[in-house]
């Protein structure tokens, strides 16, 4: 049976930070909807934590709109407009803002919920491919095979992919696939116009799945072409349970593709959506391919696919297919015979799909044009420490639920561009320093600060004696090795005790990983509450942390009785940890203290004037 196939299935959230925020908030659950930037003209204003009050309302809702629900999309509503004009078109819509923090948007919750659904889909996979914030590639060619061994065919496996699938093998297809790249990005209301055009009926699609029905159960020596057809069609079954197990487990919906490889999956997962899966069999892929713009193709939609469009005078597929092969490449030396390959959809000329859960690196970047230009080393060294105390956080996410940790910084720069419009805006120089940096598990906001500065200061003594004006500045930490996971209690205490009592720098404060661990396991209290900005008040705030409890305690103390409910609580190696402790106390003879009640305390994080005390609830 077709032993080289690769059976892909590629997955992709509908809108996506729209249902983050309507698994956030139920009662924009069925409402029009868009997440909008945070407006980067009111400098200054405070932080929008995730946990606060996000809707707004008209004059506040001047921020770009970056996702939209499909209720919205129905009202007209896409993605390039303001918040403002999308209320003009589409008064009730709710407009939600996406958290910010350090200065600019703060995306961790939409990245959070991404890295669930890829948790959830690789339980199933040979290889699960993170391809960006909403998107899965995953290998389900195992998971395939088994269902074609154990369930029936055609009394279980064919009518219940019917049911659930689409085949790319019919007109609303097609002409979904022949939208152009910049109507797919206006929030898909091509493909939602094309399927009202198209009056949503599917009788073609029937039609395929009897034929397929017919091919695939009269042949007694079925051919590799079946055999082929049918592990596609079982993988449209696992893809279906996948999706029903994210919306079910996780409460968000989302659109899948299956074909024999990444590029032809993702085509497919586009052509109906939201909720919708499509499955792209190898016989439909020439008919499918022929009216689709080149620039949809990945690799495509820049440089190279311009190169391409004007050097053979063609805009589709279909026409770069029926370009003679020795033009393209003799046009396209080292390129062009790989071109014709995956502009046909050819397996062997994709990718097949990479193991990769994680994000290869932490980043993080920010565009100064116009009048923002930075122009002074100082504007630039504040910026590096917002994005180190951003990028802390999220390299203590890593270390926390991965077990990893960079080991490179690179600190990038682009100067010139955003003058005015047209192509000039873009025409940006891009730079990038980078060097080694050692965070292990207890890196610091400092570290990554320190570091960034320098990177910046070696490329700024570079370019001394021209004025500086940098239109756009990132930081990133890449690199990613594994590191050892077990935490010591007293690293807790340490933790506790490297973090400096003044913070003029917000950069320099040094909370450890234990330290922001520990809070984040909901074992700290923290009292009172921040009202310093930095990183370390700004981890503090956004922190699920439970605030100080008003009952009576126990203090551990040198020869403290453990409460085994409260140690109950702690994670496990902690608990051996403790019970070491006191064992160790108790052999060196010292008296037990008996449980009396004071408030039980762990250590304490100070900052300012932000105070975490680190404490059993
Ligand atoms: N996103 C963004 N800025 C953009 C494009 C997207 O911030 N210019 C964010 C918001 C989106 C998310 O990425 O919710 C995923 O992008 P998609 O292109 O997959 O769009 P959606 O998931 O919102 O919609 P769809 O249902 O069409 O996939
Ligand atoms: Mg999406």
């Amino acid at each position: 049976m077709a032993p080289s196939v690769q059976v892909v299935g590629f997955i992709d959230m509908d809108c996506f930070y729209v249902a983050v925020e309507r698994v956030r908030d139920a009662s924009l659950r069925g409402l029009p909807c868009a997440v909008v930037q945070y407006n980067t003209a009111v400098r200054g204003a405070p932080d929008l934590l995730a946990d606060m009050n996000r809707i707004r309302q008209g004059h506040d809702a001047m921020g770009g709109i970056i996702a939209v629900s499909y209720e919205a999309r129905a009202r007209g509503v896409t993605r390039q407009m303001s918040g403002k004009e999308a209320l003009k078109i589409c008064p009730d819509i709710k407009l939600v803002q996406v958290p910010t923090g350090f200065g600019k948007a703060d995306l961790r919750i939409y990245k959070a919920a991404g890295e669930e659904v890829v948790a959830l889909l690789s339980r199933r996979a040979d290889a699960t491919e993170k391809r960006s914030v909403d998107e899965v590639a995953i290998d389900i060619t195992s998971e395939a095979r088994r269902l074609i061994r154990e369930r029936d065919w055609a009394t279980d496996l064919l009518p219940k992919a019917k049911g659930v699938s689409h085949l790319a093998d019919s007109a609303v297809s097609r002409k979904a696939a022949a939208v152009s790249r910049e109507s797919t990005r206006k929030g898909h209301e091509g493909q939602l116009k094309i399927q009202a055009d198209a009056g949503g009926t599917h009788d073609d699609e029937d039609a395929a799945w009897e034929h397929l029905l017919s091919r695939t159960t009269s042949d007694n020596q079925p051919d590799p072409a079946c055999c082929v057809q049918k592990l596609l069609v079982a993988g449209a079954i696992v893809i279906a349970e996948l999706r029903a197990q994210v919306k079910d487990s996780l409460g968000f919906t989302c659109s899948g593709g299956v074909a024999t490889n990444k590029m032809l999956a993702k085509l497919g997962c586009g052509l109906h959506k939201p909720d919708q899966q499509t499955v792209v069999l190898p016989h439909t892929v020439p008919l499918l391919m022929r009216d689709l713009p080149l620039d949809r193709l990945a690799g495509l939609g820049g440089d190279f696919g311009e190169h391409i469009k004007a050097a053979f005078g063609i805009s589709t597929v279909g026409e770069l297919l029926a370009t003679p092969r020795h033009d393209v490449i003799r046009a396209l030396p080292e390129r062009g015979e790989w071109l014709c390959a995956f502009a046909s959809g050819k397996d062997s000329a994709v990718d097949p799909v990479k193991d990769r859960h994680l994000t290869k690196s932490l980043s993080n970047c920010k565009t100064f044009f116009g009048s923002n230009r930075l122009t002074k080393p100082e504007e630039v060294n504040h910026w590096l420490e917002e994005f180190a105390g951003e990028l802390h956080l999220r390299y203590v996410e890593e270390v926390k639920h991965h077990q990893r940790a960079p080991t490179t910084l690179c600190v990038s720069i682009g100067t010139g561009g955003g003058h005015g419009s047209g192509p000039a805006y873009w025409e940006q120089e891009q730079h990038t320093k980078q060097q080694s940096i050692d965070l292990g598990r207890r890196g610091t906001v400092f570290q990554i600060s320190t570091n960034a500065k320098a990177c910046f200061r070696k490329w700024h003594r570079g370019v001394k004696e021209v004025p500086l004006a940098i239109t756009s500045l990132g930081l990133s930490l890449t690199g990613m090795v594994q590191i050892e996971s077990r935490v010591s209690i007293t690293s807790y205490f340490a933790a506790a005790a490297s973090v400096p009592t003044s913070a003029q720098d917000s950069a320099s404060a040094t909370a450890t990983v234990e330290a922001v661990e520990a809070a984040r396991e909901g074992v700290v209290a923290i009292a009172p509450l921040a009202r310093k900005s930095g990183p370390i008040a700004h981890f503090f705030r956004g922190a699920p942390v439970k605030r100080t409890a008003s009952k009576s305690d126990l203090i551990l103390e040198p020869g403290s009785q453990i409460d085994e409910a409260v140690l109950a609580e702690l994670p496990w190696d902690i608990q051996l940890e403790v019970r070491a402790q006191t064992q160790r106390q108790t052999d060196a003879g010292r008296e037990s203290l008996s449980a009396v009640k004071k408030p039980r305390r762990f250590g304490e994080v100070r900052t300012g004037n932000l105070v975490a005390k680190i404490t059993i609830d």
